[in-house]
């Protein structure tokens, strides 16, 4: 057999496969990787006899799967923090938004913003993610909201892929607010994503998937089912905002087109959760929005759990409702705020992250032959991922076995 490249030693490995209880946990655990991949995880005294390039001991660090933003908007220009101090002040998301402020105002700045001016600030912040154990992101687009300018976001999504080596995930959501321009016709943005955006982007492979905003001063789910219609038509999964601000059936409306994700989902109803269960389509959790928006009405956190709804957490990082660059904060807010065990936030990072982008074949756990996207962190246990605040405990990131120096230039 041939050598390990890597072997990692005396380290504690929560390897969160699905089975496992309690965080899949490996006391004085041992994890090899070769190609890039695990070639094999499992208590130290089990340790076949094969011989590694290197071997690094961990000094009882524990080690987790790499962690994965299953929702952002990373790439945007300016801020929001005049509708931040707006709504402080009283004024509601909503009422913000149909003065012409919220997402109007951070499109304006993106479509000004050159290619190059939107990979930095994006990168700025994709640094910030990694620092804390980020190797996956999804990036959405959303803030061109016309050809050109959709197209151009998704680019710099694909580019802060290419030159980090990250996984950048790339969706599309040009249903994400109607545009200035089609502002008495809705129904003709519509059209323009279907007939002409979408089939554009697939053919420049710039989209992964195809989001959408479902509130009633967004997208209705008619338009919705048109936009998702013309995704499916090119092959693309597709995911929704949905149930946020108001119960709009979205839940519901991403089970029929069988989504990889609702996200939000707050004001979702028993039959929107029974409808997610049956078709196995994941929930994202996004306490960095609620807590912007000083939401009290919690997603229905219990009825997922019955339904076996995998229950995923990001952070929505985004200028208008959660400007949250940590993964991990994320994990400590839904502990705190949506009353998910550590366990479960941790699971939501990494497990059911990845099922949230359909890419659980491959990540999300520590198994033999899954990518060696590892996390190592400075902590004694892994419930401290969810508990520390202001803390930043990584201690080294892997993607596919090698170390990723991005992180240490924060
Ligand atoms: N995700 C979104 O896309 C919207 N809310 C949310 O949680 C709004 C984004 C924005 O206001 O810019
Ligand atoms: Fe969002």
């Amino acid at each position: 057999m041939a050598d390990w490249d890597l072997l990692l030693t005396d380290a504690r490995i929560a390897t969160m496969q699905r089975a496992a209880a309690d965080y899949g946990a490996i006391e004085d655990g041992a994890l090899a990787i070769s190609a890039g991949t695990v070639a094999w995880v499992g208590a130290r005294a089990d340790l076949p006899n094969i011989r590694a390039k290197e071997t690094r001991s961990l000094s009882g660090r524990w080690i987790t799967p790499a962690l994965i933003d299953c929702h952002t908007h990373l790439i945007f220009a300016g801020d929001r923090a005049a509708d931040f101090e707006q709504r402080l002040q009283g004024m509601s998301y909503e009422q913000i938004a149909r003065s012409g402020g919220g997402i109007l105002s951070t499109v304006q700045a993106t479509r000004r913003a050159s290619r190059d001016e939107l990979f930095e600030s994006a990168m700025q912040r994709l640094r910030m993610l990694a620092a804390d154990g980020v190797a996956t992101v999804e990036i959405k687009s959303g803030y061109g909201l016309d050809i050109d300018n959709e197209i151009k976001m998704l680019e710099v999504a694909r580019r802060l892929g290419e030159s980090t080596g990250l996984t950048v995930f790339t969706t599309l959501l040009a249903a994400h607010a109607v545009p200035p321009e089609f502002a008495h016709d809705a129904q003709a943005y519509v059209d323009l994503i279907c007939e002409q955006l979408i089939p554009a982007v697939a053919e420049r492979r710039l989209a992964d998937a195809v989001d959408a905003y479902c509130e009633d001063f967004a997208f209705s789910a008619e338009q919705i089912g048109r936009v998702f219609r013309a995704a499916q038509k090119f092959g693309l999964p597709v995911k929704l905002h949905a149930d946020q601000l108001s119960d709009g059936s979205g839940a519901g409306l991403a089970a029929r087109f069988n989504a990889l994700s609702a996200d939000h989902l707050e004001y979702t109803s028993a039959d929107g959760v029974t409808a997610l269960g049956n078709a196995g389509t994941a929930a994202v959790l996004l306490p960095g929005a609620f807590v912007t928006l000083n939401e009290t009405q919690r997603p229905p956190v219990r009825a997922l759990r019955e339904h076996k709804v995998p229950i995923a957490i990001a952070t929505d990082c985004n200028p208008g409702t959660s400007p949250l660059c940590s993964l991990r904060e994320a994990m400590a807010l839904a502990c705190r705020l949506f009353k998910l065990t550590p366990e479960e936030c941790l699971a939501g990072a990494t497990r059911e992250a990845a099922v949230a982008l359909g890419l659980g074949a491959d990540r999300g756990t520590l198994e033999t032959g899954k990518r060696a996207d590892i996390a190592i962190w400075d902590v004694d246990h892994p419930r401290e991922l969810s508990y520390w605040l202001g803390v930043r405990p990584l201690s080294s990131l892997l993607v596919c076995g090698s170390g990723v120096s991005l992180t240490r230039a924060c």
